[in-house]
């Protein structure tokens, strides 16, 4: 990742500013579960043992009970967690993981500040660090955590949470462009290639501000974290451009309109090029030539939790091998678990779009939070996008 961390850290700092402009508009309320009727569990660990029997596998290690109501309310992106996850985690420890979907940090973030009840969270990079900027984040309870060495130091104590008080990594990955090479003959190398009028009405992006933006940036070669009004002027020229070419929006699954036909190519997260290309060879990934970015996603749980034990379980259960490598499997991110990484088949390990090289990765940025400046992205995509 581009940015040397002991320079990233200082950004890290400006306490109070303002995250995103969902915050400020009212957010449908969220459904918080009911904790009366714990959901029975086959063969809940819970029952038989408080504490890790001697020599038991890392990935069958027994699972304390926190002494909470048997509910987790997990808040998380959608397509991100698998259900056989949450059902196994549901049979070791007799928890109800009630699950709601988000789309966005900015979503997620409104809904959370307008009284959503969750335990469990899954914000990017800039939405930890805003939400720790905001006092909205618990600090973890890292004994309750064992699991958290199998993670790649490299995704430790990043700027945006030094020393993981709050966060701990779940999955990362680029954005980058997906083609069907059936479809499209070009050699497409960037998002200029991309956002041509002849693939008018043939084009999926990410329904997603804060990225749109970005993409704009690298164009113009702007430093995706500097975002000032003069900058947002010469995006929006650029972007005026693009965005009436899109025929879909879609952040949940990119993948979809890519595999119907829908459309020819398209800027997705790195799990969904992963599929596509693992699926079918007319897929093609690619890095864009002008940049990109890494984003790295986190379990968090938020200050206003009723079952934060609950949460640290759940964290330490997705972090062993064999759960994470679960996930891999399903979700082909980017995976910061060292130990889970072994497990993996090598063409998921060879998969470009889920591991990019090394000169990929150093060429990288991350999002910062851009506090009160995060409404005016948003307002500009909004009005360029209805245009
Ligand atoms: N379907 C899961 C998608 C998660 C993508 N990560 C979000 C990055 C936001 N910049």
């Amino acid at each position: 990742m581009k940015t040397p961390r002991h320079l990233l850290a200082a950004t890290v700092l400006a306490a109070g500013s303002l995250f995103l402009s969902g915050c400020d508009k009212p957010a449908e309320s969220s459904s918080p579960a009911t904790e009366s009727t714990p959901a029975p569990a086959s063969t809940p660990a819970a029952d038989s043992a408080s504490a890790p029997a001697a020599n038991a596998p890392a990935d069958e290690e027994a699972v304390a009970d926190t002494g909470e109501p048997k509910v987790l309310n997990l808040f998380c992106w959608s397509e991100y967690v698998p259900q056989a996850v949450i059902d196994a985690f549901t049979k070791q420890t007799g928890i109800r993981v009630n699950v709601e979907n988000y789309s966005s940090n900015e979503e997620m973030y409104a809904k959370l500040l307008s009284g959503g009840k969750y335990d469990l969270i899954q914000p990017s990079e800039y939405a930890v660090e805003a939400l720790i900027e905001a006092g909205q984040l618990r600090p973890l309870d890292k004994s309750a955590i064992p699991n958290l060495k199998n993670i790649d130091p490299e995704f430790l104590d990043m700027p945006f949470d030094p020393d993981n008080k709050y966060s701990v990594p779940w999955m990362a990955g680029p954005i980058g462009i997906v083609v069907n090479t059936e479809l499209v003959q070009d050699d497409i190398k960037g998002y200029k290639d991309v956002f041509q009028e002849k693939f008018r009405d043939k084009i999926v992006i990410l329904d997603d501000a804060r990225e749109i933006v970005s993409w704009a940036f690298e164009t113009l070669d702007i430093p995706i974290n500097d975002v000032t009004d003069e900058n947002l002027a010469k995006a929006k020229d650029l972007l005026a451009q693009w965005l009436p070419l899109v025929k879909v929006y879609d952040s949940d699954s990119p993948k979809t309109a890519l595999l119907n036909g829908d459309v020819a190519l398209g800027v997705v997260w790195n799990g969904e090029g992963a599929i596509l290309t693992a699926e079918d060879e007319k897929f093609k990934w690619i890095i864009p030539e002008e940049g990109t970015h890494i984003f790295v996603d986190s379990l968090a749980i938020p200050k206003s939790a009723e079952h934060p034990k609950n949460a640290e379980l759940f964290i330490n259960f997705i972090l062993r091998p064999k759960i994470s490598k679960m996930i891999s499997d399903e979700f082909p991110y980017l995976n910061p678990n060292l130990a889970a990484r072994e497990l993996l088949d090598p063409d998921a390990l060879a998969n470009p779009a889920s591991y990019p090289s090394k000169e990929e990765l150093d060429r990288m940025d991350t999002f910062k939070n851009i506090g009160d400046k995060a409404s005016d992205i948003d307002d500009l995509v909004t009005t360029l996008k209805v245009q």
